[in-house]
């Protein structure tokens, strides 16, 4: 498939979408879910990447919602196929077996605050704004927003923004813990590729484990994560990897991690 709304590159390991329709501040229209979808399945197909980023193009959005243009049209059963659409999208990037990283440059509006926290974390440009302002048009979010934002930030503070429809900044989301790092906008993006570099250079399976034993942890109650937690935590000493870095560590020298997955 050929993108027109997306920008798919893959350099060292590292994947980088850029949502790319700055003329509509990289507003997401139906056809920009159809290629994020796709490349989404690109990265989960090619082994070597071991980390992704996603970004907006221009210097003013990461993405600032769903197509308004588009939304206007709908009635509830194509709102409910564009709902389910969107999601499905969101939950193979959330799904995603590998790290996500979200460099919010810009505003990050409704689908746009929805798609970066199903990211493993957020690095955002002091420039930054998020928040979900379907309320202003009569709506509710639809891309999960009532549902992990208030999982990440807290029921009450999500509620707050969700009723409100208000924008915060890069900063106050840092103070809430919707954001990792603030950074200068000319910044942001050698930040990320340092984090995901970093990462980049750790074990896949352990990295693996790790994500799923967050992810589907925070879904279950204490006990059940804590058992999802030995499994994964056993599942990583399957890839040589386990064996290499507690060796390289007794013998006092740097680990070279595989990458792979199982002996
Ligand atoms: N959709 C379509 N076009 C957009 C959008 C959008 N979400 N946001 C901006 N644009 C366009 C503007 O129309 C404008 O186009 P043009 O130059 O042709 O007039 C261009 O981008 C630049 O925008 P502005 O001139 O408005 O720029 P400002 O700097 O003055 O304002 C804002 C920037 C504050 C971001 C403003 O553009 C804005 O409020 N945008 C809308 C934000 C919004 O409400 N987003 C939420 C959308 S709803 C949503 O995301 C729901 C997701 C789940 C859906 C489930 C489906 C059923």
């Amino acid at each position: 498939m050929s993108y027109e709304n997306i920008i798919y590159q893959v350099e060292g390991g590292i994947a980088t979408i850029t949502f790319n329709r700055p003329k509509a501040l990289n507003a997401l229209n139906a056809a920009l879910l159809e290629e994020l979808s796709d490349a989404l399945d690109q990265v989960a197909a090619d082994e070597d990447i071991r980390v992704l980023v996603l970004t907006g193009a221009g210097d003013k959005a990461f993405v600032a919602g769903a197509d308004i243009s588009e939304l206007a049209t709908f009635n509830p059963l194509s709102a409910k196929f564009f709902a389910q659409k969107g999601q499905a999208a969101i939950n193979k990037l959330q799904d995603l077996p590998i790290v996500v990283i979200a460099a919010v440059n810009g505003f990050a509006l409704g689908g746009g605050t929805e798609i970066a926290i199903a990211c493993d974390f957020i690095y955002a440009s002091e420039n930054a704004k998020f928040g979900q302002p379907e309320i202003n048009l009569g709506l509710i979010p639809g891309f999960g927003g009532t549902q992990r934002l208030p999982r990440l930030i807290g029921t009450n503070m999500a509620k707050e923004l969700i009723y409100t429809g208000n924008m915060i900044s890069a900063e106050e989301g840092n103070q809430i813990g919707l954001v990792n790092k603030v950074t200068a906008p000319e910044s942001l993006l050698e930040e990320v590729m340092k984090v995901a570099q970093v990462i980049a250079g750790k074990g896949k399976a352990s990295l693996r484990a790790a994500k799923q034993a967050v992810n589907n942890g925070m879904n279950a109650d204490l006990a059940t994560g804590l058992s999802i937690e030995i499994d994964a935590f056993a599942i990583s000493f399957s890839s040589p990897d386990a064996k290499e870095g507690t060796t390289a560590f007794l013998e006092k020298r740097k680990a070279e991690f595989s990458g792979k997955l199982s002996a």
